[in-house]
């Protein structure tokens, strides 16, 4: 099985891929709004298509990416029934299973952090995720959408500790950036839930927690009764529209060889190669202005900042560089030259061969 944790530092939220490399299916367990750009790269370079997006409850702290996902992809919304969202796909119960591939998620009802909150739990009870359910070391609040201490230990008790010693669990968010746990170490070491811990020790710490409200609550309950949807602004869509670009995981948007031929014209290209290379047998792009990669940054002020700038070099590993200096240095409309010079010339587009 394919499995990825991604991270959101604004709120400290897990996101989880999970993919069947034979039937090429995968589903996402808490998408992030602004990160919907990021895991549709990953599926990309991973050659997964999206099945689903599964929320394991409304989230307080951040808006959901499942509606923004159905959008670009057409995955199907799962969450728990018993939130009554709208716009929902797949409304969960207790005891179904999710597929993905030959491998597939069974549905826990685990309530008591909010009232809609589900585990999912891996086919072979390997993984679960356990949303903020049960937290490494900790567990979700239970001061606001219908939490209730006593709904969270019984959850927690028969519904997460029950699962094998060595089942991982992985949290929705972990605030000091710890990334996994299993049911022996949570049963023994929880200093809430584990241990000897009785409902009335547990209830007795809940209740006096004293937290602030998440900062983004107001915002992103209603959103995420929404699955997401914006309520009426057009979606923030942030694929730049001055020519087809696709966006690699590693964060550098590209421009396939075909595309920047078509649009050339409006652009500036410049070739971060070192000066021999500019007139070697590959040659260079007709229009194309050489800077190389170590003068880059002293260099900015004979670029123009109004228009888009492609980077070129041999192979798109240097240019790829020269994007990221470009966009730290305030350039708003960078890409790089997918696979440089050497695609565009096996490609057999024009180059130029003379000197500087
Ligand atoms: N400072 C965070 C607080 C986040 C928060 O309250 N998180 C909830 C999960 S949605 C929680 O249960 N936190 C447990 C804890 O902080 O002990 C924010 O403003 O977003
Ligand atoms: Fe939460």
């Amino acid at each position: 099985m394919i499995f990825r944790q991604l991270f959101d530092p604004a709120s400290s939220t897990y996101t989880y891929l999970l993919g069947d490399p034979a039937s090429g299916e995968a589903l996402l367990i808490d998408p992030v709004y602004e990160h919907v750009p990021r895991d549709l790269a990953l599926l990309q370079e991973l050659g997964l298509r999206l099945k689903a997006t599964l929320d394991t409850h409304v989230h307080a702290d951040h808006v959901t990416g499942a509606w923004r996902l159905r959008q670009r992809c057409g995955s199907a919304i799962a969450l728990a029934e018993a939130v009554g969202a709208a716009d929902v796909n797949r409304p969960l119960r207790h005891g179904e299973r999710v597929a993905f591939g030959q491998r597939h998620l069974a549905v826990r009802a685990t309530p008591g952090h909010t009232s809609g909150c589900l585990t999912y739990v891996l086919d072979d009870e390997s993984m679960a995720f356990t949303g903020d359910s049960l937290l490494i070391r900790g567990c979700g609040r239970t001061d606001f959408q219908g939490g209730s201490p006593q709904q969270l230990f019984a959850s927690v008790r028969e519904q997460i500790l029950t699962l094998p010693d060595a089942c991982l669990l992985y949290p929705a968010h972990d605030y000091r950036g710890i990334t996994v746990t299993s049911v022996a170490e949570e049963r023994r070491f929880n200093p809430r839930l584990g241990g000897d811990v009785d409902l009335g020790d547990f209830a007795g710490y809940m209740n006096n927690l004293n937290l602030p409200h998440p900062k983004l609550m107001a915002i992103a309950v209603p959103a995420n009764l929404r699955c997401g949807k914006p309520e009426n602004a057009a979606p923030l869509e942030e694929t730049p529209d001055w020519a087809p670009l696709t966006l690699r995981f590693s964060g550098v948007w590209e421009i396939e060889p075909m595309a920047l031929l078509e649009h050339a014209a409006t652009l500036q290209i410049v070739d971060v190669r070192e000066a021999p290379e500019f007139i070697d047998r590959l040659g260079h792009l007709p229009d194309a202005k050489l800077v190389p990669l170590s003068q880059l940054v002293d260099r900015l002020g004979e670029l123009d900042r109004e228009r888009p700038v492609v980077a070129v070099c041999r192979s798109g590993v240097r240019s790829a560089q020269a994007s990221v200096l470009l966009t730290k240095a305030g350039f708003g409309r960078v890409a790089n030259l997918a696979g440089g010079m050497l695609r565009w010339k096996a490609e057999g587009l024009p180059v130029a061969s003379g000197s500087v």
